[in-house]
């Protein structure tokens, strides 16, 4: 095939499911032919590179309201970040006022998005079960969000239990999916409140407000209201490992009830702060362990080995993100007489995918070949994106990155590109890094450079989401 636009010559082209010295070649922004030896208008050397899928993160916070202030990376700047860590699809959120019609909620979404360097799609979230708010879910769907975030905790967003009940059938009959933030309610504000009262309010008490069985107990609810409506579930941001043992528990459950194999999707995400921190980072002197507060908060090292375990076992499928970054200076400093004002969030959306190289792959934890499933193929496949992305096949997006498994990286807030005046992983030494991102077949990163304008990032229609 000689009238290609593009190729990608000598690489290793490496999917969730295969890994082998092939060129690609692009033409009209998709990948139209993968072999050997092909010709085209323009070649690129990817000789001892990895030729990956574009990384697909599946939870991200942009520009996101948080009481008086925002999360700190606007879509520009945060899609900016993202394409140079490799990833060129992110999963942001609406998040409607309360009455808001949710379509013109998603409205104002996109708008903020105009900037997008990547691709992007969104989750709706629901608050309430009132039948006017469930009326609205499938016109949700037809405007391509196929998944809709809950809580079980945080004032204004909480369901109880009726309500998710509710929601959960609407969901299902829709053809949606729900996805759960888990964390117990009443468990958090106990904690809470006993903290305060003894007057520890610095930011090591962050992790004895929001315990593991706050998670663990949250988590079995909703895993048991989604058996019961047989509705797909996806807990965001698992953190310990009695929340992963709950999943694969209802993952066995749910193949026992069907006959032996899954019918209803039931899985999770864990991010990388849960795999390569631990909670002594709150005891940093002073109030550095503001930098850390999120929830739910960083665990102990058993919980990590647990998670890695859930990773390569399947029991989670995905690693995303949770993007959400606040500048220490100026935002996490709001509760520095008080850690229930730090604003919750930890930045992580440049160096997902070399951060599971080195603490993953190279650690054997996971297989190169998992690596691409957790970052690019399982995400895509979650949220109705796959094999539009997340994969390198004939026809998916031409969403390509260039990954040099041998460069030697020091992160710093210096290097990367997220509008944050820290990161957590400074200091940490990877080996192996993007060197090249390509959207639709368009280079929009080089070398650490971003080449491409504002705004080239499209919004996405999901399908229907669930992956078994
Ligand atoms: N937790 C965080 O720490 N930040 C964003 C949202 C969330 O649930
Ligand atoms: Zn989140």
């Amino acid at each position: 095939m000689t009238n290609l636009d593009l190729v990608i010559r000598g690489g290793t082209l490496a999917t969730a499911t295969r890994t082998g010295r092939e060129d690609l070649g692009i033409k009209d922004g998709v990948i139209a032919a993968i072999g050997p030896s092909l010709e085209g208008r323009k070649v690129i050397d990817a000789t001892g590179l990895l030729v990956l899928p574009g990384a697909v993160d599946p939870h991200v916070h942009l520009d996101m309201p948080a009481g008086a202030t925002r999360s700190s990376d606007d879509w520009c700047s945060g899609t900016r970040a993202a394409a140079c860590g490799g990833t060129t699809t992110v999963i942001d959120f609406v998040e409607p006022e309360p009455g808001e019609i949710l379509l013109d909620a998603f409205r104002k979404r996109r708008q903020e998005a105009a900037g997008a360097i990547v691709d992007y799609a969104l989750h709706m979230t629901l608050t309430n079960a009132r039948d006017e708010t469930l009326a609205q879910i499938p016109d949700v769907v037809a405007a391509g969000m196929t998944s809709f975030k809950t809580y079980t905790t945080y004032e204004g967003f909480r369901l109880d239990d009726a309500a998710f009940l509710r929601v959960m059938r609407a969901v299902r009959d829709a053809s949606g999916l729900v996805m759960a933030h888990c964390e117990n309610d009443a468990i958090v504000t106990d904690a809470t409140a006993r903290l305060a009262a003894l007057g520890r309010m610095g930011p090591g008490a962050h992790p004895y407000s929001r315990p593991g069985i706050a998670e663990a107990t949250a988590i079995r609810k909703i895993l048991s209201f989604a058996q019961f409506i047989q509705v797909p579930v996806y807990i965001v941001h698992v953190s310990t490992a009695l929340g992963s043992q709950a999943i694969a528990w209802a993952q066995v459950q749910e193949e026992h009830t069907s006959g032996g194999r899954r019918t209803v999707p039931v899985g999770g995400e864990t991010c990388p702060q849960y795999l390569t921190l631990t909670a002594s980072e709150y005891d940093q002197p002073g109030f550095a362990g503001a930098k850390y507060v999120c929830a739910p908060p960083l665990r102990t090292p058993h919980d990590q080995q647990m998670l890695w375990n859930a990773l390569a076992t399947g029991t989670l499928q995905t690693v995303g993100t949770d993007h959400c970054p606040f500048n220490f200076s100026g935002q996490k400093d709001l509760g520095r007489d008080d850690f229930r004002k730090i604003p919750g969030g930890l930045p992580g959306i440049e160096a997902r995918l070399a951060l599971l190289h080195t603490f993953g792959v190279l650690r054997q934890r996971i297989t190169l070949k998992q690596w691409v499933a957790l970052c690019c193929e399982n995400p895509a496949r979650w949220f109705g994106l796959y094999p539009r992305k997340g994969t390198l096949e004939i026809g998916s997006d031409a969403d390509v990155v260039l990954f040099d498994p041998s460069r030697q990286v020091t992160l710093s807030t210096e290097s990367l590109h997220e509008s944050v005046d820290y990161t957590p992983y400074e200091g940490f030494a990877l080996t192996g890094y993007p060197v090249m991102t390509l959207i639709r077949g368009k280079i929009v990163m080089q070398e650490g450079n971003v080449v491409s304008d504002p705004g080239l990032g499209h919004y996405l229609f999901c399908d229907t989401p669930g992956l078994i």
